[in-house]
């Protein structure tokens, strides 16, 4: 696309132009899609950047491969890895984002139909946004069950465990399974909620893509249900899948929280969202 290729919908492909698309009540069912790149600043690293991602600092638990971590198989044979790694991605050391707000502020605005994350890390309830407006389609460390007999596992005793950096193992009689939370590994299929919902991006009017390298299927197509024609906002510090195919695409390229202030403040928000913010 080049500048003189025609939008549909939008009066041109900027920030200013989807703020105006909003502000003028056109945009009532926003689907938010996001990944490990709204957490980055509120100190959880994401995967896949360059030296600073979890990948690339995986040496010292002495994995095969990094993805490792993550992998079924090899936690059934040594889940050590994936708990140390368990206590530093944990909920409850850590602050939501500003971006995570302003998702909470587009719910509050009654403009949210739904959000999908592949985020594990459960910031997105914490900054207020109701469970049953998130899609977590990697599943969460909200809960925990056993690998072999998937009986639930007590959420205190996960914490317990957790902290004192033991592995957790089934309380059923006769099974004594290795417990992990419900985070959707590698080999394991995406929670029925994110196939019950998927097609729900067709219904939106209005789609912000925000901190994700859209590289993990099936997710990565959720934008592809878009119709076309529906403005599709990425924020990111790069292009990543067909975003910026379509006449409709708006790409700002660089960190989510300065994007969300910029979105905010061009819709005359910006002070309802620092303050927001704030308050969580
Ligand atoms: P990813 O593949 O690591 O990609 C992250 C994307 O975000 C990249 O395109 C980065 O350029 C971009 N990015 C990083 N920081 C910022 C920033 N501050 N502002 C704007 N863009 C930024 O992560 P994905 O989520 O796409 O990959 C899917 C995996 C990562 C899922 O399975 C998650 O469970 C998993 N993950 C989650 C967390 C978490 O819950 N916070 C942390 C690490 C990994």
């Amino acid at each position: 696309l080049d500048e003189s290729t025609p939008t549909q919908t939008l009066e041109s492909r900027t920030l200013e132009s989807v703020a105006k698309f909003i502000n003028d009540g056109k945009s009532k069912r926003i689907v938010v899609m996001t990944g490990a790149g709204i957490s980055t600043s509120a100190g959880i690293p994401d995967f896949r950047s360059p030296d600073t991602g979890l990948y690339a600092n995986l040496a010292r638990l002495d994995l095969p491969y990094a993805e490792a971590v993550f992998d079924i198989s090899y936690f059934r044979n040594n889940p050590l890895p994936f708990y140390a790694l368990a206590q530093e991605l944990y909920p409850g050391k850590y602050r939501p984002t500003i971006t995570h707000s302003f998702i909470r502020l587009l719910y509050q605005k009654g403009m949210l139909l739904k959000l999908f994350t592949q985020n594990i890390d459960c910031l997105e309830r914490e900054a207020g946004v109701p469970g049953d407006m998130i899609v977590e389609a990697h599943g969460s460390f909200a809960r925990q069950s056993c690998i072999e007999c998937h009986t639930a596992y007590p959420d205190d005793l996960m914490h317990k465990a957790i902290h004192e950096k033991e592995v957790p193992h089934c309380l059923q009689k006769g099974c004594g399974g290795l417990v992990k939370p419900e985070i959707v590994f590698f080999g394991e299929q995406l929670p029925e909620e994110f196939f019950r919902n998927r097609t729900l991006p067709a219904m939106a009017d209005l789609c912000i893509i925000m901190g994700t390298s859209l590289s993990v299927h099936p997710f990565a197509i959720l934008p592809q249900y878009c119709e076309e024609g529906v403005p599709r906002l990425l924020i990111n510090q790069e292009q990543v899948g067909t975003l910026g195919s379509r006449s409709d695409d708006v790409l700002l390229l660089g960190d989510c929280d300065s994007g969300v202030r910029k979105l905010a403040e061009a819709c005359g928000w910006l002070e309802e969202l620092e303050q927001l913010w704030e308050e969580t």
